[in-house]
């Protein structure tokens, strides 16, 4: 039986095992866990989300009155902007992961926009900062785990107030009683534990919106990126480093990306020459994408396989991942070295 491979103990961090990714639905315990601090106790008989800041009408919520809003269930993929941090060249600070920092469930939630028509947006309203009940001690400061979005963002219908992954309510490490969800995105603006909502003036500037997050480096803007939607990245599942395999080779894997559809996965054996793998369309918008291929080396021995994506919007992933302080974005072909029997 596959299980979580964990990275971390406190805060518990754990990567999903790659094998299962081709399934429609990575199954809630084996969905990837990225926490910053402890997982909060959260009681539903006294959780409140609370709605504040340039609002007409500051409100306070319980888990019930937000279910009895209009819902709707998606299925998208979500990874950590880390995910594969642990390959980076030089390797950056930062939880170390390899690349099983990413999942895909079928999500259902409210769409933010029905809470914010409720408490009504005043005409000043800049940005919708989103707080988790999680926090610790930061650098000496006390912070929680906040995020925020444009008000243009915010008020996108896709952006999900969640409490169900999978047809269940969620789980403690998953976000329980509500979470965010921001499709297409790097999984740290999908905040957990969410307690309360505030709609600022003013664009938010916190640890993890305006320094953690961000591309650092020179090919960048100078005041550094931050990040958003995924990069295009496909992944090997059917087979691990080093493993043997018998003749015709069979690959199995994955492919996603938060810019679209992807339209092509490839294959290399070696060299800048590159063959189509047979790709599925996503079961739904930003659900992950099987691929798999097939091929007959012409002899027995070590061969090294490299997997590329193509998304709809032409973003390919590149051969060498792109350097930047705090490890993101690591989007640099998957590729395995595997023995071929006779
Ligand atoms: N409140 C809170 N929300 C959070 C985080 C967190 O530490 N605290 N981690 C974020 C990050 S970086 C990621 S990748 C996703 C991970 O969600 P998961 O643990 O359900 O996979 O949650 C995001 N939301
Ligand atoms: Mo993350």
């Amino acid at each position: 039986m596959p299980s979580l491979i964990p990275v971390s103990n406190r805060p518990f961090n754990a990567e999903t095992p790659l094998e299962v990714l081709p399934e429609p639905l990575t199954p809630i315990d084996l969905f990837y866990v990225r926490n910053h601090f402890d997982v909060p106790e959260i009681d539903l008989e006294s959780y409140r989300l609370t709605v504040s800041g340039v609002v007409e009408r500051p409100l306070t919520l319980t888990l019930a009155e937000i279910q009895a809003l209009p819902n709707r269930t998606v299925t998208t993929a979500m990874e950590c902007a880390g995910n594969g941090r642990l390959f980076m060249e030089p390797k950056p600070a930062g939880t170390p992961w390899e690349l099983g920092a990413v999942s895909v469930a079928s999500w259902t939630g409210t769409p933010l926009v029905e809470v914010l028509k409720l408490a009504g947006i005043q005409d000043d309203a800049v940005d919708v900062l989103f707080r988790g009940a999680d926090g610790g001690t930061v650098e000496q400061k006390a912070i929680q785990y906040e995020r925020s979005l444009s008000l243009a963002l915010a008020m996108n219908a896709d952006v999900l107030l969640v409490w169900a992954m999978n047809g269940e309510p969620l789980t403690p490490n998953h976000g329980h009683p509500l979470r965010v969800l921001v499709p297409g995105w790097y999984g740290m603006a999908a905040v957990k534990w969410l307690q309360a909502i505030e709609v600022l003036p003013h664009a938010f500037d916190g640890y993890y919106q305006s320094y953690h997050y961000v591309y650092w480096d020179d090919d960048h803007a100078p005041d550094g990126e931050p990040l958003r939607k995924m990069q295009v990245r496909s992944l090997i599942c059917s087979v691990g480093e080093g493993a043997e395999v018998t003749t015709p080779v069979e690959l199995r894997g994955v492919a996603w990306s938060g810019h679209g559809p992807v339209i092509q996965v490839e294959l290399s054996t070696g060299g800048d020459v590159w063959k189509d793998a047979e790709l599925d369309p996503p079961s739904e918008p930003g659900a992950l994408q099987n691929w798999h291929w097939q091929w007959t080396p012409p002899a027995s021995g070590e061969y090294t396989f490299s997997v590329r994506a193509t998304d709809a919007a032409g973003n390919t992933q590149p051969i060498h991942h792109r350097s930047n302080r705090l490890g993101y974005g690591n989007n640099a072909v998957h590729s395995l070295t595997l023995n071929v029997a006779e």
